[in-house]
This record gives C-alpha cells, structure tokens and sequence, in this order.
C-alpha cells in the first residue's frame, strides 16, 4: 500500500488554497484505489504478468537499485546514513549505476537537479532518514519552482518506529507536500518496483517536477519475488495535452490582425524539446522573441529577431516590446511608443519578475497562453486565449498550418521600432564614478583605473574564450544576472540557474551534475563569493570524482544583489551584507584559493585585467575542477532595473 498525497492536503498549505493543485497528479481519482476486492487484485496479476518482468526473490533495497537501473539512471547522487545505509550497500553491488557521494545532502539534489536540466533525464539523489532528508527540501523546492524532472528517496526509520519520534525520524512526506509533484511512502515491499516506474514517469512526463519516495528500513530488508511493470496505469494523470485546430487556426488569426506581435517563451520550451520547431515558426511568422531566464536559449540570443530575456534585469528593448515605452514627466507617465498588441505567451507562468506589475505588463496586448498545466492558466494573469497543450505539439502543428497558408505579415513597422530600441538601450557598462571612488580602487588598485575588472568583462570574456559553447551555471545574486545579460546561449540546457527560488549554493554543485551528464562540455560556475561559499564543500566531490567543472567566482566580498537594494532602497545602509573581515578589510576573505587548494583543486586569483584573459584560458584547458577568484568591485549595480511590483515606466537602465 502507498499513501497518496490528496488534493485537499496539498490545497491546505497556505497560499495554495484557493487555486488547483498544480500539475496533473491530482485528486482522489489520480491513482488506482488502494484497496481492491480481491477478485479485482486477481485479475490485474494475471493481467499485469504481460505488461511485467517477475525477477528473482531479492531485498527490498536490491530491488529498487534494478528498478532504477530499469530506468536508465546512470548516476545517483547520494549520502549515506542509518536509514539509507542498505540502499547503499545494494548501490555496490550494482554494475550500471555510479554512486557520487556529495559533501551535503544539498549538494547532491543541486547536483541531480543539474544533471536534470542538462540532460533532460530525471537526475537522482538519496539521503538518509532524518536530518539527511530535510538537506534535500532545498533542492525539492527548487525543482518543483523550475519545472525539473528529480526523484528524490531517502530512508525512512522502521515502519513499527514512525510516530513514536525514533531517532533521526522526521515526516519527510509530510514535510515535502507542498514542493513535490507527488510523494510516496512505501509501506510494502512488493510496491518498490511499481513505485520507481511510476515516480519516473511522473517526474519526467507532463510538467516535469521532483518526486519523493520514502522508504522505511525495514521495507529495504525484506525480501519478495519483484514484479517489474513495463507500463505505468495513473487514471486521473493525464499529461499528454493537445491544442486542437481550432484553437490554432485562432492563433493564426490572431498573428494575421495583428501589428506588434512578441513572443515570450519559457522554460516549458526546453522542457517541451521545442526549441527546434520554435525557431521554425520565428523564420515563417517573423515575430520577435523574448525568454524567461528559465527559457534562455530555448532561441538562439544571437538571432536578429531575438530580444534576449525581459523582466527586472532583462534588456530594456524586450521590456518595451512588451509593454510599450514610457516617460516620466513630473508625477505623469507618458507613453511614448506602444507595445506589443499580441503576446504569444509560450510556456511560461507569468512570474512576478518578469511581470512586475501584473496589470501593467502587456496591458494593451491580446494574451495568447499556451501551457501543458492547466493550473497555469488564468494563474497570474488572464488569457483572451488560454490552451492547454504540449508545446512541441502546439508548435509542430502551428507551422504545418503556416506552411498549407504562409502568412502575408511582414511587420516591417514593428521591426523598425525594435531596431531603434535596440539602438538605444543595449546592454552596456562603463567604469562608473562610484566604482572610481570606491574603497576597492583605494585598497586594491592603487587608483589605476585601467586594471580594474568589472564583472561584465569576465563573463563577456568567458564568451569569447568559450565561443559561446559553454554550459554555465550560477549561484543567485548580481553575478547570476550578469551571466544571464553577458553570455549569450545559443542552445537550450546550456544556463542552468535556480530561477524560481532564487537558491544561493546552486551553482557548483549543479555543475558538478551537468559535467557528469555532459562530460564532453565545458561546464562553468560563474559564482558569487557568497553563493560559493554555500555549497564549498562540494569541491571535495569534484576532486575526488574527478569530476573537471570550473569554479569562476566574481568576488566583490558582499552579498552584492542585497548591496544594490541597499543603495537604491535604504541609502545604502549595510544590514549584514559585508561578507569580508571588518577587522582587515584590506584581505581578501575568505582566501577561496588557499580553501580550493587544501581540497586539491587548483586555484589562482585574479586582481587586474592584465592577468584576466590568461588566468581563464588556464581554467578552461584544465582538464581537473579548476578556480578562479576573481576581484571586482561591489560598487557596480544590475541594469536595466525594474524594482519589484513596479511598471516599465519605472525602469533604470544605462543611457
Ligand atoms: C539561500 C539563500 N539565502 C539568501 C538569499 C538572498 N539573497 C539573494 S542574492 C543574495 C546575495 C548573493 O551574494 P553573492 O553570492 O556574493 O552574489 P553577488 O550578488 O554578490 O553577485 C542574497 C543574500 C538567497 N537568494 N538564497
Ligand atoms: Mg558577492
């Protein structure tokens, strides 16, 4: 027997209550009754031993290792403890399954999570019972908010121990309910089997999301003939949505009436695996493009019709696409170019950092929203024409449709207006006054400032040196935003950052997943000081590995994106955002160098622009995990910059 996760449960934590569980596992009827009659159960053995391989008796932990191998995992991500030691012990005796031993718990779902976004398998972590399942409810969140396939198991303490508060019992099914796509506890061993196949399914299918099963010690040590199933049977799951032809004959009409078409495409693009069709349409319909950070890549930044990505530090020429251009004069806002009057909304969720002002944002602009979640839709912002579908499908058919019928549009007008945005807001930075005055020209660059490296220098530099083929990851911060303005990605799965919860710690160890799943690829953290410093310890992962992503960290010694609130919010009162030693303020601190080294992974840093170029070509023709501390000022601010809840018109952007 398994405990389902009802709606009315997950629908009773906090801000979920008034809307639908989101995703597609859903309600009592999303699963077959847990209890049968018995000639029912007699028939779906007879039924099932088709549709299944019977193995030999074997321990329950036995058990799951072949039915994870039956998925085709690879590599799991795991940290042992009382309550997980004997998957462990299964874990070496399996032949196909390498077992990457993180630091922290933490470490190993980010790394799972990364090894998910760039390979778009269901990445796989494992920790004990206890306080080594709760170091994963990070990683959990962070794979629910970003749409990531992950399936999680943890140990659990013997089934007669639950409820009594055994030692390292916590209720991780409980504790996960609202972050998870769906939660299993499994109460009996001859549900192992059927539960791997259903936790990969439903993890990867669908809007993809992290799944958990938990399994109790005494459930890994019994034995039973498994029951292997081929096919997973989820009534009330259904994630293969199709739009129909009406409704894309309407989108159609739609693009024919329009003027300022913009398409704003997300992470459901990458996930979809529609990139491809996605670029298709851009070339028949001519239709600009912007993305989510979650959606970066999913067209290629490099083509013409390509805005980059919109929202609080997206370029100021997608914003104004979007939502038209404004000045301000006095108290009034002005409008001085209209924006988009069709928004093809592909795959996204109306985040509040990209909408801002959710009334505000495409305000005068026809909504077409297409999304495989039905929950989704109407969530943040209404759609005139909501559908849900698969994306790739919607796509596939779209351009079936242009091509019986090619569009007469041109949008001659509108490409105009974009060139001219473009022309007058590109992204840019120069060494600013306050970079000229700040303590770090004093104390580190003797007044010169020609050596001083601003972060965007690194990362448009990391672009040329890696001719834009790298995958990079990120922490969360300035330095997550710059990696999003200053590279720019050609190809899905190639930025994998923790967009939706913001999770400070992500990106070493989410790269140390990507270069397992990509050994091929350069793989680089572009991290914050303080984001590495979360998750450091997992470069003892990657030495040990030998697992060779790169570590490039733009240090300006402070919590730099709460500096730039600070400054622009609370006239740059420093609450506890200082990371260095306020006793020596002179040293660079913590010495990441001297700390990369004691793991025995090279490291050097980097204080002047004359030694940048050498010092990252060093760590790209590293063939071990490699560091590079780079020294940059704290001065510098993320722009454009539209503050939290605020409208276009509100916009910072460097003129
Ligand atoms: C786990 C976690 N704690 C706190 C925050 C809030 N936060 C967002 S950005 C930021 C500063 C990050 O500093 P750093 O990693 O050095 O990056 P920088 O902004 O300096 O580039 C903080 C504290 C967070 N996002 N995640
Ligand atoms: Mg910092």
């Amino acid at each position: 027997m398994i405990r389902i996760k009802r709606k009315s449960k997950m629908n009773g934590s906090g801000a979920n209550r008034s809307r639908p569980a989101r995703g597609h596992v859903r309600g009592p009827d999303r699963h077959p009754p847990t209890r049968m009659s018995k000639t029912t159960v007699e028939t779906k053995k007879a039924a099932s031993s088709e549709r299944a391989e019977v193995g030999p008796t074997m321990q329950g932990s036995d058990i799951l290792v072949a039915a994870l191998e039956r998925e085709g995992v690879d590599t799991i991500f795991a940290y042992p403890g009382g309550a997980s030691m004997e998957l462990h012990q299964a874990l070496t005796r399996s032949k196909r399954i390498r077992t990457v031993l993180p630091r922290h718990e933490q470490g190993g779902a980010f790394a799972a999570e990364g090894y998910a976004r760039a390979s778009g398998r269901a990445g796989v972590c494992m920790a004990t019972s206890g306080p080594g399942a709760t170091n994963l409810v990070t990683g959990m969140a962070d794979a629910y908010l970003d749409s990531i396939p992950l399936v999680a198991i943890t140990g659990q303490v013997p089934q007669h121990m639950i409820g009594k508060g055994a030692f390292q019992e916590t209720d991780i099914f409980g504790l996960t309910l609202p972050i998870v796509k769906h939660s299993y506890l499994v109460t009996d061993v001859n549900d192992i089997a059927r539960i791997v196949k259903e936790a990969f399914y439903i993890a990867q299918t669908g809007r993809p999301g992290p799944v958990i099963v938990d399994i109790p010690k005494n459930v890994q040590q019994q034995r039973t003939q498994p029951v292997f199933p081929r096919e997973v049977h989820l009534p009330g799951y259904d994630p293969d949505r199709k739009a129909d032809d009406v409704a894309l004959n309407e989108i159609i009409g739609l693009i024919e009436k329009a003027e300022r078409p913009v398409l704003y495409c997300g992470g459901g693009i990458i996930t979809g695996n529609a990139s491809e069709e996605l670029r298709k349409f851009v070339e028949a319909t001519q239709i600009p493009v912007t993305t989510t950070i979650m959606g970066v890549g999913a067209f290629p930044e490099t083509h013409p019709l390509s805005l980059r990505w919109l929202g609080m530090h997206g370029t100021a020429y997608a914003n104004w696409a979007v939502s038209g251009e404004f000045r301000k004069e006095g108290d009034k806002t002005v409008k001085v170019a209209a924006g988009a009057d069709l928004l093809l909304a592909f795959g996204v969720r109306f985040d509040d950092r990209v909408t801002g002002k959710v009334d505000k944002f495409c305000e005068t602009g026809t909504i077409v929203h297409i999304d495989i979640d039905a929950s989704e839709i109407n969530k943040n912002k209404p759609a005139n024409l909501p559908i849900v579908s698969d994306i790739r499908y919607a796509l596939t058919r779209l351009n079936e449709l242009i091509r019986k019928r090619p569009l007469q549009k041109k949008f001659t007008a509108w490409h105009q207006q974009i060139a001219a945005w473009k022309a007058k807001a590109p992204l840019r930075y120069r060494v600013t006054e306050e970079v000229l005055k700040s303590q770090h020209m004093l104390d580190h660059m003797g007044g010169d400032a020609s050596e001083v490296i601003l972060p965007q220098m690194v990362i448009e530099l990391l672009y040329e040196l890696t001719q834009g083929d790298a995958i990079i990851t990120t922490g969360v911060g300035q330095h997550q935003m710059w990696a999003g303005q200053w590279y720019q990605y050609k190809h899905p799965r190639q930025l994998l950052t923790s967009a939706g919860l913001g999770a400070m710690g992500y990106g070493y160890p989410a790269a140390l997943g990507a270069k397992v799943a990509c050994p091929e690829k350069q793989v680089i953290d572009v991290d914050g000081d303080g984001s590495f410093l979360m998750n450091v310890q997992e470069l003892a992962t990657a030495h040990i590995e030998k697992i060779a992503a790169k570590a490039l960290i733009l240090n300006n010694q402070h919590l730099g994106m709460v500096v730039q609130w600070e400054d622009r919010f609370y006239k740059g009162n420093r609450g506890h955002t200082y990371l260095g030693d306020p006793e020596k303020m002179k040293q660079i601190y913590p010495d990441f160098v001297a700390m990369a080294k004691s793991f025995n992974v090279p490291a050097e840093r980097v204080m002047f622009k004359k030694d940048l170029r050498a010092a990252l070509q060093r760590m790209l023709d590293s063939e071990e995990p490699y560091l590079v501390d780079v020294i940059t000022p704290y001065t510098e601010h993320v722009l454009p910059f539209i503050p939290a809840g605020r409208t276009v018109a509100d916009m910072i952007y460097q003129e």
